[in-house]
């Protein structure tokens, strides 16, 4: 017999978004996988997850299965092996396609994003089709980044929108809210990024398709546990895509412009 109190209301979903799935891409991140998961589920109970592993050697997958079997609002995704963020991204921005989901959000494993500030991020995708927690806005704080990182952080976020005309802070930033329809609307199959050129390149289709972005001040902190996957490769990836954008765009921007001129050549002899 089922007495009242063990009805337990099952709270599906963010009011005025829908169904929110937080995609997690882990490598190597044992030490903070559960943490992370946990965390997600008391700041907000109300979404679901998907753990996206790389096939970690550090056994993150099975970790993140013994979560997800005890969990059935988690899931996870096994990947064949290390194929960089951007690819974990858009696997997992296709499972939540397939399944419905009205939002998918992007965290980080490592704790730098803070699962307590996702009901902030949840509240202004209310209004918003992309929203990016970010570092950059007045009221953010980032503790314990080394020099080097923050200086990194602040000069591509300045090339960035120099380079692609973004009123974006921080077009780098990885802790994310997409709108399912700003998905739909964003042709994913022509992302080449691996590393974290993702989501300039994300934010460069979402700000040419008109999508309101919205930045949040989020608190972004150092991992305390595991070793960072930047490497000098993504760096030069990102200048190097970063910079190809720049120059596809402002070679459209000069066909259009003499396309536009000679139509006005032809009108006005
Ligand atoms: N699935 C997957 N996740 C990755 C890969 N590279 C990095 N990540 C994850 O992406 C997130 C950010 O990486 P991190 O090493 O913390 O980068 P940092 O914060 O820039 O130092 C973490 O959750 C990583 O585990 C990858 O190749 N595949
Ligand atoms: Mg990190």
């Amino acid at each position: 017999m089922v007495h009242r109190t063990d009805i337990r209301p099952v709270v599906t979903g963010v009011p005025a978004v829908g169904r929110v799935l937080v995609v997690i891409p882990t490598y190597n991140e044992a030490d903070n996988v559960t943490a992370i998961v946990r965390r997600v589920r008391e700041a907000a109970p109300q979404v679901e997850i998907l753990v996206a592993d790389d096939n970690s050697p550090d056994g993150t997958g099975e970790i993140a299965e013994g979560i997800a079997r005890a969990d059935q609002r988690v899931h996870v995704l096994h990947r064949e092996g290390k194929q960089g963020l951007g690819a974990a991204y858009l696997a997992g921005f296709a499972w939540a396609r397939r399944r419905g989901f009205d939002a998918v959000v992007e965290m980080d494993a490592d704790g730098s994003h803070a699962p307590e500030d996702l009901p902030a991020l949840l509240a202004a995708a209310r209004d918003a089709d992309v929203v990016i927690g970010s570092r950059w806005t007045r009221g953010a704080r980032v503790l314990n980044w080394p020099w080097r990182r923050l200086l990194l952080s602040r000069c591509g976020n300045m090339y960035a929108r120099l380079a692609l005309g973004m009123p974006l802070a921080d077009a780098t930033g990885g802790y994310r809210v997409y709108r399912a329809s700003v998905l739909d609307a964003l042709d994913l199959e022509s992302v080449c990024s691996q590393g974290y050129s993702f989501q300039v390149e994300l934010s460069r289709l979402a700000h040419r398709a008109g999508a309101r972005i919205v930045e949040v001040p989020i608190t972004f902190a150092e991992r305390e546990r595991g070793a960072s996957k930047m490497s000098p490769l993504i760096v030069v990836e990102a200048l190097w895509r970063i910079t190809g954008w720049a120059v596809s765009d402002r070679r459209t921007a000069v066909r259009r412009g003499l396309r536009a001129a000679t139509a006005g050549q032809a009108r006005w002899p």
